[in-house]
């Protein structure tokens, strides 16, 4: 059965007019040496792509899937393989990212649940060996269900922190099972209301236990995936503890785990946290700690989490200005974490939606080289802090200076003369490339 109504996507170059074709996405072309398929490491996430109803807080779902009953039933989890899988090929999308949930159903008690997904993950098995298609990072949800309400790491019962280990062991041996390049931890629920009921430094002590028992397993199982921690500063908690990178390495670095994990960055978290995405990649970049990216963006007039599609070039050129800046994304790729709008409710969107968002990104891409091998961005960017190259600049950079030194200088040069910082001819600069 054949259910996206289009031939395989492909590459047809700007001028074509033919919608169901890439006008920037030319996966084997070259950039700086490599493809732009290994450049982007496209992939997509089972949640949005196969069990996002399109439902919102004031109606049902609008999404159309006719390949499913609705019912739990493992059959009805095994026919949604080969939809995905038909999906992924159409569009030559070679990875992709679950949650425990989205593939397989909760049942009635955990050893059930977990044979649920034992049946499904054999069938993703065969469907990878087939296709050549791989696992970016799994996941568990552990924010759905209402045992996970107060929530799961952080939850004040112990007996929801054991349900919660249970489920993320056998996650991780699932993305074990299937090779799986990575391991996701977005704490949906970990985080808190209000304070009159929460004991902070408690929760945050047991998070931290929780992801050293994370680490150790996967030593124990041979598992040598990456580690990553999504950051979010609110929605479904009000306060979310990993609210930024910047949040999320701090509390790495505090409880000795900064060695382990790496952020999975998501653009519409980065807004919700008040920050650009570029700030965002910039900070983890720094710390030498950009694992992977959720590649989505958000709408700057509603304050909530829309996950849309990537559209925006000024955004994916910054994005990929920050990857190609870092060397590239090793163990991580671009994952579309994005879903249609909810008028948007017909099979044949989930391919508009992800043509749109490869080509923004290839686009992206393209120009962010174009700027780079300019030259001119980065000159300007060197000779801004020119100063620190010589004399008293050094002196600061290599730690060389005190105080005392700086005063004499200070008093022997008189007021400095600071150069302008361009910003707006910086804009203008990019502008002609995009
Ligand atoms: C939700 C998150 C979620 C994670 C995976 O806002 O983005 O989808 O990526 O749990
Ligand atoms: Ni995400
Ligand atoms: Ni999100």
């Amino acid at each position: 059965m054949e259910y996206f109504k289009c031939p395989k996507i492909q590459y047809e170059g700007p001028t074509s007019k033919n919608p169901f074709s890439f006008k920037h996405y030319d996966e084997n072309a070259l950039i700086e040496g490599k493809s732009m398929k290994d450049h982007l490491r496209f992939a997509a996430p089972y949640w949005h792509v196969m069990r996002n109803s399109l439902a919102d807080p004031f109606g049902d779902g609008t999404a159309l899937m006719p390949w499913d009953d609705g019912s739990k039933s493992i059959e009805n989890a095994l026919n949604r393989v080969d939809v995905f899988f038909e999906f992924l090929e159409k569009m030559g999308i070679d990875f992709y990212c679950w949650h425990d949930r989205d593939i397989a159903p909760e049942l009635n008690d955990l050893s059930a649940s977990n044979k649920a997904l034992d049946a499904v993950v054999e069938k993703l098995n065969d469907k990878q060996s087939e296709t050549g298609v791989k696992l970016l990072w799994g996941t568990a949800c552990l924010f759905s269900h209402p045992r996970y309400s107060q929530g799961a790491a952080t939850s004040p019962s112990a007996d929801v922190y054991a349900y919660a280990a249970a489920q993320v062991k056998k996650a991780m041996e699932c993305t074990h099972a299937l090779d799986g390049l990575g391991y996701t931890f977005w704490g949906g629920r970990e985080g808190y209301a209000t304070l009159l009921n929460t004991n902070m430094k408690r929760e945050l002590d047991h998070l931290a236990h929780f992801l050293h028992m994370a680490v150790d397993h996967a030593k124990k199982i041979g598992f040598k995936g990456a580690f990553y921690i999504e950051p979010k500063p609110r929605e479904p908690s009000t306060h979310q503890y990993d609210s930024d990178s910047a949040a999320c390495l701090n509390f790495l670095r505090e409880y000795n785990l900064i060695d382990h994990f790496t952020l999975n960055i998501e653009t519409n978290h980065a807004t919700l946290a008040g920050h650009t995405m570029e700030h965002e990649l910039t900070v983890a970049i720094n710390a030498g700690r950009l694992g992977s990216i959720d590649a989505n963006q958000g709408d700057e007039l509603i304050g909530w989490d829309t996950d849309q599609f990537p559209s925006n070039i000024y955004l994916t050129t910054q994005v990929m200005m920050k990857v190609l800046e870092m060397g590239g994304l090793k163990s991580g790729g671009l994952n579309f974490d994005a879903k249609r709008r909810r008028e948007s409710h017909d099979p044949i969107d989930l391919i508009y939606a992800h043509i749109g968002g490869m080509d923004a990104f290839a686009r992206g891409l393209k120009i962010a080289h174009a700027i780079r091998e300019d030259g001119r961005l980065s000159k300007f960017l060197k000779e801004r802090y020119e100063t620190f190259d010589s004399g008293i600049g050094l002196d600061v950079d290599v730690s060389k200076s005190t105080f005392e030194s700086l005063e004499q200088y200070a008093i022997k040069s008189g007021e400095p003369i600071l150069a302008s910082g361009r910003q707006e001819l910086l804009e203008n600069l990019i502008n002609e490339f995009i």
